[in-house]
């Protein structure tokens, strides 16, 4: 019986033996053919820009154009800024009214191409006779964001949030 069980191990090792080989050379094959370069991040497309949260008033408590009887709102828009030179600027929405998030949609999308290289997003309020008041500002590097279809960017006390809308575009 010993004898015949011993056959039977050895007759299924033979036919075992050569279709394991034969899987191993077809798997090595496959992984050969199938080697194609993996896809290089090329470029980050920007697809949407909004601010869902903005202060209401300025440092001294006051609105952004008290200067400016009957329209003291903030005309608001966005900077974003590489290595101190400019990447993109956003309309002005004149007069915002707070009453819905600010949608930006001049000039959008756009491939941000330096991807690895820190942003610097500020919010304005245009003023034309002074300085334009800066609202407030984010850095961040997009590559800590990769594959994210969205970038949220928010200040600790919740005052001012920016929504990045994003694509990513391998090749
Ligand atoms: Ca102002
Ligand atoms: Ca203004």
């Amino acid at each position: 019986m010993k004898l015949i069980a011993w056959c039977l191990v050895i007759s299924a090792a033979i036919v075992v033996a050569p279709s394991c080989k034969k899987s191993k050379s077809a798997a090595e094959g496959g992984s050969q053919s199938g080697g194609r370069a993996r896809r290089t991040l090329v470029g980050v497309e920007v697809t949407s820009l909004r601010i869902a949260e903005l202060p209401r008033y300025a440092p001294n408590g006051e609105k952004w154009d008290s200067w400016a009887p009957g329209a003291a709102e903030p005309d608001v828009y966005v900077k974003m800024v590489q290595l101190e030179n400019p990447l993109f600027a956003t309309e002005v929405i004149e007069d915002y009214s707070f009453s819905e998030p600010v949608v930006f949609a001049s000039g959008i999308p756009f491939t941000v191409k330096a991807f690895t290289t820190d942003i610097r997003v500020e919010v304005f309020d245009e003023d034309g006779i002074t300085a334009d008041d800066n609202i407030g500002y984010f850095t961040f590097n997009l590559m800590k964001y990769e594959k994210k279809e969205m970038v949220t960017l928010s200040r600790p006390d919740g005052t001012l949030t920016l929504e990045i809308g994003l694509r990513w575009m391998y090749q």
